[in-house]
């Protein structure tokens, strides 16, 4: 341990001894004893969506306030889990249940991947209308209403069908429930996120009619209203009997689960390799409003990723001093 790295993180416990008070807090001394093998650095995953671009660089930023070394690695986001598990990359901030759960469970079954604990924040990502569409079609957000409006969201692209834009294909979205229910849409993946916002502004500065593929929390909840469409509810076994819901013969006659989780994962060698960051990434918690505030420093205030971050950091340190030195 240089002089200067332990000159940074004494006067980092002892501003966190004094925040937290009434000894609560933990001491330098612990920190720097604890930190594990800080000549290595620890690399963390960032995709395509600004919440999770954010938050790696929040946590990332605050791993260095500890004295660890930090990279960043642009990663696919259903591959990862792997990469997680084989500990190419070290954790992953953002498992969104929905279009992740199937990847971080295998990932889990076959070992070396670790669930480091649910955030706050409870997610949806599902099919998606800006608060005008709903005067458009009259019985949104039912998606037999939706289904019954169907000529009035078709494109060159997909005539006869309506058009759903998806996300981007890498996210591989399922959307066997377009067969299963029957209905006269055809999906279109958009390019990048970027894209599904571009085609969102676009869609909402003349009032016509979309549905795209989006989640909660995101800068949408704020910016656009909206609501999700109401498929038949999700239960697990949708997805693996046929027999299940309104389609005799297929699974996948259901919507994405309404009350999702947004779980962290780490490489299962994380904890000897690096106990406080550990210990910090099972503390990490971000709640639905600040998870959307990450996606809204960028995505509606335009900021650049690590600026947002920095940002953040700067104004919520009664948020994350806890999660940096507090015992337990
Ligand atoms: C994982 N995502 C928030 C893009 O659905």
């Amino acid at each position: 341990m240089n002089r200067s790295l332990m000159k940074k993180i004494s006067m980092l416990g002892a501003s966190a001894v004094f925040a937290c008070g009434m000894g609560s807090a933990l001491g330098a001394d612990q920190i720097i004893a604890n930190l594990g093998d800080v000549g290595d650095p620890i690399i963390i995953p960032t995709h395509d969506w600004s919440s999770q671009i954010v938050m790696s660089n929040v946590v990332g930023q605050l791993l260095e306030k500890l004295g660890y070394e930090v990279i960043y690695t642009p990663t696919d986001s259903q591959a990862v889990y792997e990469f997680v598990r084989i500990g190419e990359v070290h954790m992953e901030l953002e498992v969104w249940e929905g279009i992740f759960a199937k990847s971080f469970n295998a990932a889990m079954d076959k070992g070396g991947i670790l669930d480091a604990g649910n955030h706050d924040a409870i997610t949806r990502e599902d099919w998606w209308y800006p608060a005008y569409v709903a005067e458009l079609c009259p019985g949104l957000p039912d998606w037999q209403a939706l289904e019954r409006c169907h000529a009035m969201f078709t494109t060159p692209e997909t005539a006869p069908n309506a058009r759903y834009l998806d996300g981007p294909a890498d996210w591989l979205n399922d959307n066997r429930r377009i067969e299963a229910l029957g209905m006269h849409f055809t999906a279109i993946n958009a390019e990048g996120d970027a894209g599904l916002w571009s085609e969102l502004e676009s869609a909402a500065k003349n009032m016509a009619p979309i549905v795209l593929y989006n989640w909660s929390p995101n800068f949408t909840d704020v910016l656009y209203g909206g609501a999700f469409i109401e498929f038949p509810a999700f239960h697990p076994a949708c997805k693996t009997d046929p027999g299940w819901g309104i389609n005799p013969d297929m699974t996948d006659d259901c919507g994405s689960p309404e009350e999702g989780y947004l779980k962290k994962a780490a490489w299962d060698g994380m904890p000897l390799k690096w106990p406080v960051a550990y210990k910090v990434l099972t503390r990490i918690n971000f709640n639905t409003f600040q998870v959307g505030t990450l996606s809204k420093l960028v995505d509606t205030d335009g900021m650049e990723y690590v600026e947002a971050a920095t940002q953040w950091i700067e104004k919520n340190e009664a948020v994350w001093s806890p999660w940096l030195y507090e015992v337990q």
